[in-house]
Protein backbone atom coordinates (compact mmCIF):
# COMPACT_ATOMS: atom_id res chain seq x y z
CA UNK A 1 0.00 0.00 0.00
CA UNK A 2 1.35 2.99 -1.35
CA UNK A 3 1.08 6.50 1.02
CA UNK A 4 1.18 9.40 0.31
CA UNK A 5 3.99 11.25 2.07
CA UNK A 6 4.59 15.40 3.35
CA UNK A 7 6.89 16.21 0.52
CA UNK A 8 4.04 14.90 -2.52
CA UNK A 9 1.72 17.88 -0.65
CA UNK A 10 4.10 20.41 -0.51
CA UNK A 11 2.34 23.52 -2.15
CA UNK A 12 -0.85 21.71 -2.62
CA UNK A 13 -2.81 25.36 -4.16
CA UNK A 14 0.10 25.36 -6.38
CA UNK A 15 -0.40 22.18 -7.59
CA UNK A 16 -4.48 22.90 -8.05
CA UNK A 17 -4.10 25.39 -9.94
CA UNK A 18 -1.87 23.86 -12.17
CA UNK A 19 -3.54 20.61 -12.80
CA UNK A 20 -6.83 22.92 -13.50
CA UNK A 21 -5.20 24.79 -15.96
CA UNK A 22 -4.00 21.84 -17.53
CA UNK A 23 -7.71 20.03 -17.43
CA UNK A 24 -8.92 23.22 -19.50
CA UNK A 25 -6.76 23.41 -21.51
CA UNK A 26 -7.23 19.49 -22.50
CA UNK A 27 -11.17 19.43 -22.21
CA UNK A 28 -12.14 22.96 -22.23
CA UNK A 29 -13.39 22.14 -18.92
CA UNK A 30 -11.96 22.73 -15.54
CA UNK A 31 -11.86 20.28 -12.84
CA UNK A 32 -15.78 21.35 -11.26
CA UNK A 33 -16.87 21.33 -14.98
CA UNK A 34 -15.69 17.61 -15.12
CA UNK A 35 -17.15 16.75 -11.72
CA UNK A 36 -20.52 18.65 -12.80
CA UNK A 37 -20.74 16.86 -16.40
CA UNK A 38 -19.56 13.41 -14.58
CA UNK A 39 -21.82 13.20 -11.72
CA UNK A 40 -24.71 15.67 -12.49
CA UNK A 41 -24.17 17.23 -8.91
CA UNK A 42 -22.63 20.44 -7.99
CA UNK A 43 -22.35 22.01 -4.32
CA UNK A 44 -24.88 23.76 -2.06
CA UNK A 45 -23.60 24.87 0.89
CA UNK A 46 -22.45 21.39 2.32
CA UNK A 47 -19.93 21.96 5.29
CA UNK A 48 -17.06 19.49 4.91
CA UNK A 49 -15.67 17.96 8.56
CA UNK A 50 -11.64 16.48 8.08
CA UNK A 51 -11.04 13.99 10.60
CA UNK A 52 -7.04 13.16 11.30
CA UNK A 53 -6.79 9.67 11.88
CA UNK A 54 -3.74 8.30 13.94
CA UNK A 55 -4.34 4.48 13.02
CA UNK A 56 -1.40 2.11 11.35
CA UNK A 57 1.31 4.12 10.06
CA UNK A 58 -0.63 7.48 11.65
CA UNK A 59 -0.69 10.88 10.74
CA UNK A 60 0.52 12.29 7.80
CA UNK A 61 2.24 15.93 7.84
CA UNK A 62 0.03 18.65 5.17
CA UNK A 63 -3.07 15.61 5.04
CA UNK A 64 -5.85 17.43 6.85
CA UNK A 65 -4.37 20.54 6.13
CA UNK A 66 -4.02 19.78 2.67
CA UNK A 67 -7.90 18.25 2.39
CA UNK A 68 -9.11 21.28 3.99
CA UNK A 69 -7.23 23.85 1.59
CA UNK A 70 -8.57 21.44 -1.56
CA UNK A 71 -12.20 21.47 -0.25
CA UNK A 72 -12.21 25.42 -0.17
CA UNK A 73 -9.96 25.81 -3.65
CA UNK A 74 -13.11 23.79 -5.01
CA UNK A 75 -15.91 25.99 -3.06
CA UNK A 76 -16.85 24.08 0.14
CA UNK A 77 -17.09 25.00 3.03
CA UNK A 78 -14.85 22.92 5.83
CA UNK A 79 -12.72 22.56 8.91
CA UNK A 80 -10.32 20.08 10.48
CA UNK A 81 -11.01 19.10 14.24
CA UNK A 82 -9.02 19.37 16.93
CA UNK A 83 -9.47 15.97 18.42
CA UNK A 84 -7.94 12.98 16.47
CA UNK A 85 -10.32 9.54 15.62
CA UNK A 86 -13.08 8.87 16.93
CA UNK A 87 -12.96 11.86 19.28
CA UNK A 88 -12.40 13.90 15.95
CA UNK A 89 -15.28 12.57 14.37
CA UNK A 90 -17.94 13.22 17.43
CA UNK A 91 -16.33 16.56 16.77
CA UNK A 92 -16.90 16.87 13.40
CA UNK A 93 -20.64 15.78 13.73
CA UNK A 94 -21.29 18.40 16.54
CA UNK A 95 -19.90 20.97 14.95
CA UNK A 96 -22.90 20.59 11.89
CA UNK A 97 -20.30 18.45 9.37
CA UNK A 98 -22.60 17.43 6.86
CA UNK A 99 -19.66 15.04 4.99
CA UNK A 100 -16.95 13.50 6.66
CA UNK A 101 -13.68 13.28 5.21
CA UNK A 102 -11.29 10.79 6.90
CA UNK A 103 -8.29 8.04 5.85
CA UNK A 104 -6.70 5.46 7.98
CA UNK A 105 -4.04 3.67 5.67
CA UNK A 106 -6.62 1.31 3.36
CA UNK A 107 -9.28 3.37 3.03
CA UNK A 108 -10.02 6.90 2.26
CA UNK A 109 -13.77 7.65 2.83
CA UNK A 110 -16.25 10.59 2.01
CA UNK A 111 -19.68 10.05 4.07
CA UNK A 112 -22.57 12.29 3.49
CA UNK A 113 -24.81 12.19 6.63
CA UNK A 114 -27.66 14.08 5.47
CA UNK A 115 -28.09 11.07 2.27
CA UNK A 116 -26.48 8.33 2.99
CA UNK A 117 -24.16 8.47 0.11
CA UNK A 118 -20.55 7.33 0.53
CA UNK A 119 -17.47 7.30 -1.68
CA UNK A 120 -14.39 5.94 -1.25
CA UNK A 121 -11.12 7.23 -3.04
CA UNK A 122 -9.64 4.87 -5.43
CA UNK A 123 -12.55 4.17 -7.98
CA UNK A 124 -13.06 8.01 -7.45
CA UNK A 125 -9.69 8.46 -8.41
CA UNK A 126 -9.86 6.11 -11.25
CA UNK A 127 -12.76 7.59 -12.65
CA UNK A 128 -12.29 11.11 -12.51
CA UNK A 129 -9.15 10.69 -14.32
CA UNK A 130 -9.83 8.40 -16.60
CA UNK A 131 -13.03 10.88 -17.48
CA UNK A 132 -10.43 13.74 -17.75
CA UNK A 133 -8.34 11.27 -20.50
CA UNK A 134 -11.74 10.35 -22.33
CA UNK A 135 -12.91 14.41 -22.75
CA UNK A 136 -9.10 15.30 -24.69
CA UNK A 137 -10.37 17.45 -27.82
CA UNK A 138 -7.19 16.66 -30.08
CA UNK A 139 -7.59 12.92 -29.56
CA UNK A 140 -7.56 11.05 -32.74
CA UNK A 141 -9.52 8.18 -32.46
CA UNK A 142 -11.52 6.24 -29.85
CA UNK A 143 -8.24 4.42 -28.47
CA UNK A 144 -6.96 4.40 -24.90
CA UNK A 145 -3.84 2.91 -23.48
CA UNK A 146 -4.55 2.00 -19.80
CA UNK A 147 -1.29 1.19 -17.62
CA UNK A 148 -2.04 -0.48 -14.38
CA UNK A 149 -5.49 -2.37 -13.57
CA UNK A 150 -5.48 -2.01 -9.88
CA UNK A 151 -7.63 -0.62 -7.24
CA UNK A 152 -7.78 3.12 -9.24
CA UNK A 153 -6.88 1.56 -13.03
CA UNK A 154 -9.30 -1.12 -12.63
CA UNK A 155 -12.39 1.22 -12.03
CA UNK A 156 -11.44 4.15 -14.61
CA UNK A 157 -10.97 1.24 -17.43
CA UNK A 158 -14.61 0.41 -16.46
CA UNK A 159 -15.45 4.38 -17.00
CA UNK A 160 -13.90 4.10 -20.29
CA UNK A 161 -15.26 0.71 -21.26
CA UNK A 162 -18.79 1.58 -20.22
CA UNK A 163 -18.45 5.40 -22.41
CA UNK A 164 -17.62 3.48 -25.76
CA UNK A 165 -13.44 3.63 -26.14
CA UNK A 166 -11.60 1.07 -27.24
CA UNK A 167 -9.32 0.24 -24.17
CA UNK A 168 -5.99 -0.99 -24.51
CA UNK A 169 -4.87 -3.01 -20.94
CA UNK A 170 -1.32 -3.84 -19.65
CA UNK A 171 -0.38 -4.85 -16.29
CA UNK A 172 2.73 -6.64 -15.32
CA UNK A 173 0.33 -8.98 -12.98
CA UNK A 174 -1.35 -11.54 -15.20
CA UNK A 175 -4.35 -12.10 -13.20
CA UNK A 176 -5.03 -8.17 -12.91
CA UNK A 177 -4.86 -8.14 -16.87
CA UNK A 178 -7.02 -10.73 -16.75
CA UNK A 179 -9.73 -9.99 -14.71
CA UNK A 180 -10.12 -6.67 -16.99
CA UNK A 181 -10.09 -8.81 -20.13
CA UNK A 182 -12.73 -11.29 -19.27
CA UNK A 183 -14.75 -8.62 -17.28
CA UNK A 184 -14.43 -5.44 -19.36
CA UNK A 185 -13.38 -6.60 -22.49
CA UNK A 186 -10.03 -4.63 -22.42
CA UNK A 187 -8.07 -5.63 -25.42
CA UNK A 188 -4.25 -6.99 -23.62
CA UNK A 189 -1.79 -4.85 -24.92
CA UNK A 190 1.68 -5.85 -25.74
CA UNK A 191 4.63 -3.57 -25.13
CA UNK A 192 6.69 -5.93 -27.74
CA UNK A 193 4.17 -4.50 -30.13
CA UNK A 194 3.98 -1.35 -29.34
CA UNK A 195 1.32 0.89 -30.81
CA UNK A 196 0.71 4.74 -30.98
CA UNK A 197 -1.86 6.59 -28.25
CA UNK A 198 -3.07 10.10 -28.22
CA UNK A 199 -4.64 9.05 -24.96
CA UNK A 200 -3.10 7.30 -21.77
CA UNK A 201 -4.42 7.00 -18.78
CA UNK A 202 -2.23 5.36 -15.87
CA UNK A 203 -2.32 4.28 -12.29
CA UNK A 204 0.32 2.41 -10.58
CA UNK A 205 2.97 3.01 -7.73
CA UNK A 206 6.03 3.01 -10.21
CA UNK A 207 7.75 5.54 -11.84
CA UNK A 208 8.73 5.38 -15.88
CA UNK A 209 6.02 2.85 -16.19
CA UNK A 210 4.89 4.69 -20.26
CA UNK A 211 7.22 3.02 -22.61
CA UNK A 212 8.47 5.95 -25.44
CA UNK A 213 7.02 4.48 -28.39
CA UNK A 214 3.40 4.36 -27.30
CA UNK A 215 3.75 7.98 -27.02
CA UNK A 216 2.58 10.06 -29.76
CA UNK A 217 3.12 13.79 -30.25
CA UNK A 218 1.20 15.95 -28.17
CA UNK A 219 -0.85 13.02 -26.56
CA UNK A 220 -2.63 13.53 -23.06
CA UNK A 221 -1.06 11.12 -20.18
CA UNK A 222 -3.77 11.71 -17.57
CA UNK A 223 -2.00 10.01 -14.17
CA UNK A 224 -3.02 9.87 -10.34
CA UNK A 225 -0.12 7.35 -9.89
CA UNK A 226 2.73 8.81 -7.85
CA UNK A 227 5.63 8.60 -8.39
CA UNK A 228 5.12 10.21 -11.79
CA UNK A 229 4.98 7.58 -14.70
CA UNK A 230 6.79 9.39 -17.01
CA UNK A 231 10.21 11.29 -16.85
CA UNK A 232 10.62 15.24 -17.85
CA UNK A 233 12.53 14.22 -20.64
CA UNK A 234 9.89 12.05 -22.34
CA UNK A 235 7.74 14.70 -21.32
CA UNK A 236 9.03 17.28 -22.92
CA UNK A 237 10.38 15.78 -26.06
CA UNK A 238 6.48 14.56 -26.97
CA UNK A 239 5.24 18.04 -25.71
CA UNK A 240 3.13 15.85 -23.72
CA UNK A 241 0.06 16.84 -21.59
CA UNK A 242 0.35 15.87 -18.56
CA UNK A 243 -2.15 15.69 -15.67
CA UNK A 244 -1.02 14.32 -12.60
CA UNK A 245 -1.66 16.38 -9.32
CA UNK A 246 -1.54 14.25 -5.52
CA UNK A 247 -4.71 14.14 -4.00
CA UNK A 248 -7.37 16.99 -5.10
CA UNK A 249 -8.56 15.78 -8.15
CA UNK A 250 -9.64 12.71 -6.69
CA UNK A 251 -10.62 14.20 -3.59
CA UNK A 252 -13.15 16.45 -5.25
CA UNK A 253 -14.49 13.64 -7.32
CA UNK A 254 -15.45 12.01 -3.63
CA UNK A 255 -17.33 15.21 -2.78
CA UNK A 256 -19.25 15.28 -5.95
CA UNK A 257 -20.40 11.98 -6.03
CA UNK A 258 -21.93 11.96 -2.90
CA UNK A 259 -24.01 15.09 -3.26
P1 LIG B 1 -2.78 -0.99 -6.71
O1 LIG B 1 -1.60 -1.62 -6.05
O2 LIG B 1 -4.15 -1.46 -6.38
O3 LIG B 1 -2.62 -1.12 -8.32
C1 LIG B 1 -1.45 -0.79 -8.99
C2 LIG B 1 -1.34 -1.70 -10.20
O4 LIG B 1 -0.23 -1.25 -10.99
C3 LIG B 1 -1.07 -3.17 -9.84
O5 LIG B 1 -2.04 -4.00 -10.44
C4 LIG B 1 0.33 -3.42 -10.40
O6 LIG B 1 0.52 -4.75 -10.88
C5 LIG B 1 0.38 -2.40 -11.53
N1 LIG B 1 1.73 -2.08 -11.98
C6 LIG B 1 2.88 -2.03 -11.27
N2 LIG B 1 3.91 -1.71 -12.08
C7 LIG B 1 3.40 -1.55 -13.32
C8 LIG B 1 3.96 -1.23 -14.58
N3 LIG B 1 5.27 -1.00 -14.72
N4 LIG B 1 3.13 -1.15 -15.64
C9 LIG B 1 1.82 -1.38 -15.51
N5 LIG B 1 1.24 -1.70 -14.34
C10 LIG B 1 2.01 -1.78 -13.26
O7 LIG B 1 -2.63 0.57 -6.46
P2 LIG B 1 -3.80 1.67 -6.60
O8 LIG B 1 -4.54 1.76 -5.31
O9 LIG B 1 -4.54 1.39 -7.86
O10 LIG B 1 -2.95 3.03 -6.70
C11 LIG B 1 -2.16 3.31 -7.85
C12 LIG B 1 -1.38 4.59 -7.63
O11 LIG B 1 -2.27 5.69 -7.55
C13 LIG B 1 -0.57 4.62 -6.33
O12 LIG B 1 0.66 5.28 -6.59
C14 LIG B 1 -1.42 5.46 -5.40
O13 LIG B 1 -0.66 6.09 -4.39
C15 LIG B 1 -1.94 6.48 -6.39
N6 LIG B 1 -3.15 7.22 -5.97
C16 LIG B 1 -3.15 8.55 -6.23
C17 LIG B 1 -4.28 9.30 -5.95
C18 LIG B 1 -4.31 10.76 -6.33
O14 LIG B 1 -5.24 11.47 -5.95
N7 LIG B 1 -3.33 11.24 -7.09
C19 LIG B 1 -5.40 8.68 -5.38
C20 LIG B 1 -5.36 7.31 -5.13
C21 LIG B 1 -4.23 6.58 -5.45
O1 LIG C 1 -5.31 11.18 8.89
C1 LIG C 1 -4.16 11.03 8.44
O2 LIG C 1 -3.30 11.94 8.41
C2 LIG C 1 -3.78 9.66 7.90
N1 LIG C 1 -4.44 8.61 8.61
C3 LIG C 1 -4.06 9.66 6.40
C4 LIG C 1 -3.80 8.34 5.68
C5 LIG C 1 -3.97 8.49 4.19
N2 LIG C 1 -4.09 7.20 3.58
C6 LIG C 1 -3.49 6.89 2.42
O3 LIG C 1 -2.81 7.68 1.81
C7 LIG C 1 -3.70 5.48 1.96
N3 LIG C 1 -2.96 5.24 0.73
C8 LIG C 1 -5.17 5.14 1.79
C9 LIG C 1 -5.88 6.04 0.85
C10 LIG C 1 -6.01 5.41 -0.50
C11 LIG C 1 -6.09 6.46 -1.54
N4 LIG C 1 -4.79 6.96 -1.97
MG1 LIG D 1 -5.93 13.41 -7.18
Amino acid sequence: MALLTPNDLININKQLQEADSTVQRVTGLDIKGICKALYGTFPGSEKVGIVPVTSGNGIIGNFSASLNAITQYFGFESFVTDMLDVSGYYEAVRNGAEIILMADDYTFLAHNLKNGKMANNQPCTGIIYAEIASRYLKADSKNVLVVGLGKVGFPGAAHLVQKGFRVYGYDPDENFLQRAVSSLGVIPFNPEKPKKFSIIFEATPCANTIPEPVLSENCVLSTPGIPCAISEELRTKYDVQLVAEPLGIGTVSMLYSVL
